[in-house]
């Protein structure tokens, strides 16, 4: 009988020993799900950039090296997820490995990091933001929050929007290169107590949106887990709108698991309570079509 291996996906951002961010996320959530995780490691920090002080070994020369490497093993990827990347020069590098590595039906989901809350990330500036820009152009799914899009559009930030506002946006971002772009943390207007998902699929033409209760606390890790989550579920083979409802109630799981418990919310959410749910079949579907 032919068996076939796991699919595997490589994981690229960095490695934060203290908070749950980035591939100490990525790692467990796409394992969970069932997937061989081939972490290219970015930088090694002590901790996430949002605390006072961290540690930054920057991994740009022993990227290249680890990708010769893997080239000399001849070895294929079913997906590329990016994430979080230590430096402009990074960016050349991973588009340079996805054009030498990308076949087949295997596909490229790019999680902008730039920043949030309106604010870049620590240590980022303009020149990252530009190169992110040429590295959305490979995507075929990718995934900003509000900061994000904003820098990659180069338009001001803006905290709020309307359905009508976000469409000309997805299919603005949509425009540059990716088939899928996927909004995340949108606010609904009017309604503290909500936050939405806004999506587009140039395939089809069709625009999603799913909206979860919102919790009044920010925990770090958050843009990780839910890439994650999109790239696995779409790897098994979900929709588009079954991978946000995914993605969407995994998150809010998390959030609630957490929220109770009187801890800095810098350590990020308690995903070892909530890996399994991952596992778990989506009971109510909430997506719409808008
Ligand atoms: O969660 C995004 C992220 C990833 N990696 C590092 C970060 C952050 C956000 O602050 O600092 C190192």
């Amino acid at each position: 009988m032919h068996s076939k291996r796991s699919k595997r996906v490589v994981a690229i951002h960095d490695l934060s020993g203290y908070g749950r961010i980035s591939l100490t996320v990525a790692i467990p959530v796409l394992n969970t799900m069932g997937f061989n995780v081939c972490p290219l490691p970015t930088a090694i920090l002590s901790s996430g950039t949002q605390f006072p002080s961290f540690t930054f070994l920057d991994l740009t020369e022993e990227m290249k090296k680890i990708i010769a490497a893997w080239k000399e093993l001849d070895l294929e990827f079913d997906a590329f997820y990016t994430g979080y990347l230590g430096s402009p020069e990074q960016i050349d590098i991973v588009k340079e490995f996805i054009a030498d590595f990308k076949k087949g039906d295997s596909f490229v989901l790019v999680d902008p990091v730039l920043g949030d809350n309106g604010e870049l990330y620590t240590g980022f500036d303009q020149k990252i933001v530009i190169k992110m820009r040429e590295l959305i152009r490979v995507a075929d799914i990718i995934t900003p929050n509000l900061t994000e899009l904003s820098l990659l559009l180069d338009r001001p930030y803006q905290a709020e929007y309307g359905n009508e506002e976000l469409k000309s946006i997805l299919l603005e971002l949509s425009d540059q290169g990716p088939q899928i772009v996927i909004i995340t943390s949108v606010p609904v207007q009017k309604d503290p107590y909500h936050t939405s998902v806004y999506a587009y699929n140039r395939a089809s033409g069709h625009f999603w949106k799913t909206t979860c209760p919102y919790l009044p606390a920010h925990y770090p890790g958050m843009g990780d887990t839910f890439a994650a989550v999109i790239a696995g579920a779409l790897l098994q083979g979900d929709s588009l709108p079954l991978a946000l409802d995914r993605a969407t109630q995994f998150c809010y799981q998390g959030i609630r698991a957490t929220f109770g418990y009187d801890y800095e919310k810098k350590e990020g959410i308690l995903l070892e309570k909530v890996l399994g749910n991952l596992n778990a079949p989506i009971l109510i579907s909430s997506y719409e079509m808008i």
